[in-house]
């Protein structure tokens, strides 16, 4: 309970005390959590961001250009410029803005010995934007798509995003982890030819073998050479075979929690699938006087930043102004996750669920529970065992005794028997002496006999 002083009231010295109107307010309902995202900010202000995209695509189908019109300064040299950072063969290019990417050596041969012609390259630049650092990491793979045989053009893109999950894998596994570079493929952006017909065999394939390790985002190149329904209708094809073929494409999440705007817009984008784009950094003027990005026609003008024109408005929402955490957040949890445990169960190393058994209280009751009937159980058997024990005793005895007095009895039985018989044989004699000539005996003799009986 705090005591607050109504300040609107008038005071002076001179005025009694209790003329003051307290006012007693309850102040323990704020705690202070509704201030973290601000604390967050300032955190996020002090780092700065970093975001990883790859841009593939075959030569000349405006890869720099869009990247450049993306993030509105030269990043990227077009047409393989001094910036690029080529890993597999010259070093010495690096300048300030160049970086080394995770590892795979582009150019490289491939698993059959076949050079496929195609090197990875790196650029990387370090750009702010209302004092919000970004750097941003561009990788490419020039060669790719001009081989005359392109079936595995696609092996040293495949092998630098594994390289890149490894490199992490293995920075994690190192006992000071505090300084990882994450340099993991955020956003793959796959340029795709304006033909108007639908994908070739080496888009899709490209596609089947990166869309489970990368955030895939398939655009069409150079959308101004197509007309409208063109464009309506190369979406169509291209959604179809993308979907007929299982390829999965990164979709941003809905949450329950996003404000009627949000959901709006991230459908807008969504419906836009796979965008069609243009990409250039200069400005044009417009009928009205504008100056704007964009590229300039006999029949007219297409504007970069007008949605109206072409999707590139909504790739930038996807790539940076909208969904840029959730693209890293993705590749994290899900496509990193995926790759870490299919590698580790590939070197033999299986997570033993009993050991986080006892974090789980639920689990660890259970366990109790089940340990306590167990010995319950154990010791109503064993007392059951001596319970059966005594009783088979107790009976066997019985046994042995009523064995003996059967035995004593049959003894005794046999001995009267014997006794009978003799009695009987001895009245026999008497009897067959009663018949002979009598003689007289002696007066003791009788009494000797019966004595003998009794005997
Ligand atoms: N019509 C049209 N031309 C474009 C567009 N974007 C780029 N170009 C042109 O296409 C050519 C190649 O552009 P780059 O950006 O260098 O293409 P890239 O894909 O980086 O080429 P490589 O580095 O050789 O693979 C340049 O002349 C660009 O002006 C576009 O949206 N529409
Ligand atoms: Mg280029």
């Amino acid at each position: 309970m705090a005591t607050v002083v109504d300040h609107n009231k008038p005071y002076s010295a001179s005025s009694p005390p209790q003329d003051i109107k307290i006012i007693k307010k309850v102040l323990n309902g704020y705690v202070g959590f509704a201030n973290l995202p601000k604390q967050w900010h300032r955190k996020s202000l002090r780092r700065g961001f970093s975001l990883n995209i790859m841009a593939i695509g075959e030569s000349g189908l405006g890869k720099a250009t869009l990247i450049n019109t993306l993030f509105n300064r030269e990043i990227m040299n077009r047409r393989g410029g001094k910036h690029d950072y080529d890993f597999a063969d010259d070093e010495d290019e690096s300048d300030g803005e160049a970086a080394i990417g995770a590892g795979a050596a582009g150019g490289a041969q491939n698993g059959d010995g076949i050079n496929s012609n195609v090197k990875i390259r790196t650029t990387q630049a370090d750009i702010e934007e209302d004092g919000v650092k970004l750097k941003v990491s561009i990788i490419t793979a020039p060669g790719f798509g001009e081989s005359i045989n392109n079936l595995d053009s696609w092996k040293p893109i495949v092998d630098e995003i594994n390289s890149r999950f490894d490199s992490y894998l293995e920075a994690e596994s190192k006992i000071n982890r505090s300084a990882i570079t994450d340099n993991r493929v955020h956003a793959f952006l796959y340029f795709i030819e304006p033909t108007g017909h639908s994908l070739r065999s080496l888009d899709i394939a490209l596609m089947k073998q990166v869309h489970e390790k990368v955030n895939l985002i398939p655009i069409i190149a150079k959308s101004d050479t197509l007309t409208d329904e063109e464009i309506v209708q190369f979406k169509h094809s291209i959604l179809a075979d993308i979907d007929n073929q299982g390829i999965k494409i990164f979709k941003p999440a809905q949450f329950e929690n996003d404000d009627d705007e949000t959901i709006a817009n991230t459908k807008q984008i969504i419906d836009k699938f796979p965008f069609a784009v243009i990409g250039s950094t200069k400005e044009v003027q417009t009928n009205d006087g504008r100056l704007v990005r964009g590229r300039k026609y006999p029949w007219g003008l297409i504007e970069v930043d007008n949605a109206d024109h072409n999707d590139f408005v909504r790739l930038r929402q996807l790539l940076v102004r909208n969904f840029l955490e959730e693209l890293k957040e993705t590749t994290s949890n899900k496509l990193y996750e995926n790759y870490r445990t299919e590698k580790l169960k590939k070197m033999g190393i299986e997570q033993d669920n009993t050991v986080f058994r006892e974090f789980d209280p639920l689990a660890r009751q259970e366990e109790e529970r089940a340990l306590h009937e167990a010995k319950l159980a154990k010791m109503e058997a064993e007392m059951k065992t001596v319970f059966q024990q005594k009783v088979s005793e107790k009976e066997k005895k019985l046994q042995r005794s009523e064995a003996d007095l059967f035995a004593r009895h049959k003894e005794m039985k046999d001995k009267l028997t014997k006794q009978i018989k003799l009695l009987e044989e001895k009245k026999q004699q008497l009897e067959k002496q009663k018949l002979l000539p009598q003689e007289p005996a002696p007066t003791s003799a009788p009494q000797k006999t019966r004595k003998g009986f009794l005997r």
